[in-house]
């Protein structure tokens, strides 16, 4: 691993033996015996540990978000007053942004640079929603309800916070989702228990005490550790009243469940495997430095990542020399080298998940680069390639969340869309090409949340994602995403 002279923060934060929870604005040791290791995936090292949430140390937390948002302090703040706190809070984690990113990238092993724009979009984030809290609206309504002669109605929505979110995320984010939900959820006036990944919880520990630092009060956000079984505990809390999620589609389902049997409102970001077409008449060499970008970048793991290439005919031997030529410019290395640009996979678990994928493809498709381990410590894979004629198979179907692109080829428009759209999933899509009318057919069939053309999906936090079919319910960012934290009274005044 590249040295790197850690920032004093970060360097004190990972000497702790062990992590507890961040409940009421104080910390608290683990109460179970259970522990979660979590390890450097660049060398497969131990870091440290963090606790497994009982159901009793869930039950605490919940309270205190329901205790806090009760609390005049919070619930009575004026919009911007709320506004000044999540402005600070942004501050904070601008000034920070070097030691959080530091620990991302030790425990998730991004590339550092990646790390800091993530942990930097986070801050815009809240910068973003910290608008939002002076602009929250209702509506006033013409009703036809009967009066007595001379009584006339006033109808009027409003908008009143959610109460308690439930926010479980996945590691492949762990900074910039829990933004995606903590920013709304707070400029909206909800209260939250947040509970990171069990693979890359210590970014989000180490940002929790920015929050009693900008002046939220005790309660209002509050971070939880373990793995399923604390997001089971949490996600069937009867104190929870909106649970938002990012990750697997089999646990989002569980999720689902859980929330029908309180009734409980929730949102949905799930799994992916969005299609890149690419036309002859795209600029080709764009074509292929975005999709190489597309399903490279974060090792490939990212829900909206292009996984399947779909390249019109005439061009496809000349674009797949061109993707495999992206491919082996990637220098594979650790998140600290500065000339790395494809790290290590998050996990030996996740590894192993995405060679099974790798193996399987061998059976049905040609390999054409890559497909091997990388290095001789860390959780590192090549850059991988396969070309496939039929769109089926499972690494043409299903999520592998890991380097590995597959190339099809397609003949024209009509065969294309129905290509793309032959699956469960409907996250997001790419779509190259210099011909309008080829791009807004794509936009108006695409069966996805999300539409680039000529660009890899890239987030904004005024741009809604979220998406169709198995891969989700809702949509974050935006004033959609803040709207989820949200929910109307309707009210009616005779006079
Ligand atoms: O996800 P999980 P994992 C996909 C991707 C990846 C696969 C598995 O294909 O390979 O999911 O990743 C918590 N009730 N995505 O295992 O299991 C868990 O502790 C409540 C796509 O990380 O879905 C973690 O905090 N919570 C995705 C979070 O759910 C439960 C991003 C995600 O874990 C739970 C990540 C339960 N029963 C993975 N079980 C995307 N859309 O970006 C687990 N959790």
């Amino acid at each position: 691993m590249h040295k790197h002279q850690l920032t004093s923060l970060a360097e004190s934060f990972l000497q702790k033996k062990q992590h507890g929870h961040y409940i009421n604005n104080q910390w608290r040791s683990p109460e179970g015996e259970d522990r979660i290791e979590i390890v450097n995936p660049a060398n497969a090292r131990i870091l440290t540990s963090v606790g497994v949430a009982t159901g009793q140390e869930v039950h605490r937390a919940v309270s205190s978000a329901r205790a806090a948002f009760n609390d005049p302090s919070w619930r009575r703040i004026s919009p911007s007053e709320r506004e000044s706190l999540m402005l600070e809070l942004a501050r904070l984690i601008d000034e920070r942004h070097e030691s959080i990113a530091e620990v991302l990238t030790i425990e998730n092993g991004k590339l550092f640079d990646q790390a800091r724009s993530e942990v930097r979009s986070a801050a815009a984030t809240f910068r973003y929603y910290a608008g939002w809290c002076t602009k929250m609206e209702g509506e006033i309504i013409d009703v036809s309800m009967r009066q007595a002669p001379g009584k006339q109605n006033f109808s009027f929505t409003k908008r009143e916070p959610i109460g308690v979110v439930a926010a479980i995320v996945p590691w492949n984010f762990p900074i910039s989702i829990a933004s995606w939900k903590l920013a709304p959820l707070l400029a909206a006036g909800c209260t939250a228990v947040l509970k990171p990944s069990e693979v890359t919880p210590l970014s989000s520990l180490l940002m929790a005490e920015l929050f009693d630092e900008a002046g939220f009060p005790p309660g209002v956000v509050n971070v939880i550790t373990g793995d399923g079984r604390t997001g089971a505990a949490l996600t069937s809390h009867p104190g929870i009243d909106k649970i938002t999620f990012t990750g697997s589609t089999e646990v989002g389902k569980l999720i689902g469940k859980a929330a029908m049997e309180n009734l409980t409102e929730i949102s949905l970001e799930l799994g992916g495997k969005s299609p890149a077409i690419v036309f002859a008449d795209a600029d080709l060499k764009a074509a292929s430095k975005g999709v190489a970008m597309g399903i490279f970048r974060n090792g490939g793991q990212v829900c909206v990542a292009g996984s399947r290439a779909y390249v019109e005919e005439s061009v496809f031997d000349e674009f797949l020399g061109m993707i495999k030529k992206e491919a082996e410019k990637l220098k594979i290395s650790d998140g600290f080298d500065p000339e790395a640009q494809l790290g290590p996979l998050v996990s030996d678990k996740h590894l192993q998940r995405v060679c099974q994928y790798v193996d399987l493809g061998k059976q049905h498709a040609r390999l054409e680069y890559g497909g091997k381990r990388s290095g001789t410590e860390g959780y590192y894979l090549e850059p991988t390639i396969f070309s496939a004629t039929e769109n089926s198979g499972a690494i043409v179907s299903e999520e592998i969340f890991g380097p590995v692109l597959v190339v099809i080829p397609f003949r024209n428009v009509d065969e294309v869309i129905e290509k793309a759209n032959d699956t469960p999933y409907g996250l997001s899509s790419a779509v190259w090409t210099a011909d309008i009318s080829k791009a807004m057919r794509c936009v108006d069939e695409l069966q996805a949340g999300w539409v680039f053309v000529n660009s890899i999906p890239r987030s904004d936090p005024n741009f809604p994602i979220g998406g169709y079919k198995q891969s989700g319910i809702g949509k974050e960012l935006g004033k959609t995403g803040l709207y989820n934290y949200t929910k109307i009274k309707s009210v009616n005044i005779v006079y």
